[in-house]
């Protein structure tokens, strides 16, 4: 068997290790695309709460879609077993569709697919030079999981619930007490194991903050002794604050964070909560959290309502937003069907399926890869430093090296601040010498 796990490995990425270069493309398993209808099992469109019938084999027929964006690494909801019995939520059945509920961390659950299924979506992803993150639980186990009979001592639950972030029940669900070896050893072998035979290129990590530091610190020892030192870790910290973020990458306990400030500032700078000055404050601070390291601003995630549903359904507003959201430091990531213009919603209306319908002729979709484009060919998009040259009112003007982005946020047409010396070209949006209102302009210094 010696060739074939030589032949395998040939497919793996070069390795490197600046995922500020990377554009991450989030994707809900059961909600991006259905390639195998013989795998739907309590499948209900109707129903918002239930499967949908997404699965690894649509993921993997829809790679070119993502290679053809601009996508360079491609994160997956968890793809372990989910339990089978649902809740009762908003007065419908609420079914573990999104992965956070396991059943059983040794086996993939049959709706998404199986194991080669998954192989297959990661080599069919390599060779888009997309790169794929795991998305993996090791905080806590579905609601009413055999292991709440079988393992009780493996779990807090009930009366045992702490108070505290590391030991409450988060919504309920049984914690799993990651203070045991024996816990840490079986979570370790599953998700490690499973990464190691599947070519897994890095994990997402859910519920970071509710399990201790000592665990992340043994956890990636774990993940480079066994899957090597570029294996990427990137933890959901509920925050964007660098006072937060900073202990843990001196620890090195992972090599990124999501940056949920982002999200937050952008959405209060496009609805005019705040002005320019207060949003040009959050470019300042952030990038002095720590070299080799990297926030991960992002839009929307599943866990909030879609920025274009708090933006009204204003995609002009979105264009900014993502404009914005591609110069910023980072690796940026988009959630599936934002750049289509999905609206979402509050939950469970973020959930909604993947809108392949809405792909033709989608002028939003084709701003989007432009500034994927623009992102990747400059590497001042990606690592020049931010400086702000004027934040007043509606009007940001900031810049990384050759490369300057002017927004208007206002209604009206506004005149231009005075440039940094030298001829500059509008290679996004549009530039009379005057800003149009509600418009992003990205310039690029010409000549030398
Ligand atoms: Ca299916
Ligand atoms: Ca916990």
């Amino acid at each position: 068997m010696r060739w074939l796990i030589v032949a395998l490995s040939l497919l793996a990425l070069p390795a490197h290790a600046d995922w500020r270069d990377e554009i991450i493309y989030f994707a809900m398993i059961d909600r991006f695309s259905d390639g195998n209808p013989d795998n739907n099992q309590t499948v209900d469109l109707e129903n918002p709460l239930a499967f949908h019938g997404g699965d690894l084999v649509g993921l993997a027929q829809r790679i070119d879609y993502l290679a053809e964006l601009g996508v360079t690494a491609l994160w997956i909801t968890p793809v372990v077993r989910q339990v089978e019995t649902p809740i009762e939520a908003e007065g419908l059945p609420f079914h573990g569709h999104h992965g956070y509920w396991a059943e059983s961390f040794t086996e993939l659950d049959p709706r998404y697919g199986t194991e080669d299924d998954l192989r297959n979506l990661v080599d069919t992803a390599h060779r888009h030079g997309i790169r794929v993150i795991l998305d993996v639980v090791y905080n806590h186990i579905g609601y009413g999981a055999e292991w709440t009979e079988t393992r009780p001592e493996w779990l807090r639950q009930g009366s045992e619930c702490g108070g505290d972030e590391i030991t409450l029940c988060l919504a309920g669900l049984p914690d799993l007490k990651t203070e045991r070896e024996d816990v840490r050893d079986h979570l370790f072998n599953a998700h490690i194991g499973l990464a190691r035979r599947t070519g897994i290129d890095g994990f997402r990590l859910d519920t970071f903050k509710h399990i201790a530091p000592d665990f992340w610190s043994e956890h990636r020892e774990m993940t480079q002794r066994y899957l090597g030192d570029e294996f990427f870790l990137i933890g959901e910290l509920w925050d964007g604050n660098k006072y937060l973020a900073r202990p843990i990458f001196e620890a090195d306990q992972v090599d990124g964070l999501f940056d949920f400030s982002f999200r937050d500032r952008t959405l209060k700078f496009l609805t005019n909560v705040e002005k320019a000055d207060r949003y040009a404050r959050y470019f300042r601070a952030r990038h002095d959290i720590a070299d080799g390291y990297v926030m991960a601003p992002f839009l929307s995630n599943h866990d909030m309502p879609m920025l274009l549903a708090m933006l009204r359904g204003d995609t002009e507003k979105l264009k900014i937003a993502f404009t914005l959201l591609m110069f910023a430091e980072g690796p940026p990531v988009i959630a599936w069907g934002e750049e289509l213009g999905r609206r979402g919603g509050p939950w469970p209306e973020n959930r909604e399926d993947m809108p392949w319908d809405q792909t033709a002729g989608n002028a939003l979709l084709e701003d989007i890869k432009q500034l994927i484009s623009i992102r990747h060919r400059f590497d001042d998009m990606r690592k020049g430093p931010i400086e702000i040259l004027h934040a007043e009112e509606g009007l940001l003007l900031m810049q990384r090296g050759q490369l300057i982005l002017a927004v208007n946020r206002t209604d009206a047409t506004t005149k231009l601040p005075p440039m940094p010396a030298g001829t500059w070209e509008a290679i996004f949006g549009t530039l009379t010498p005057d800003l149009p209102p509600l418009s992003a302009t990205i310039m690029r210094k010409v000549g030398d």
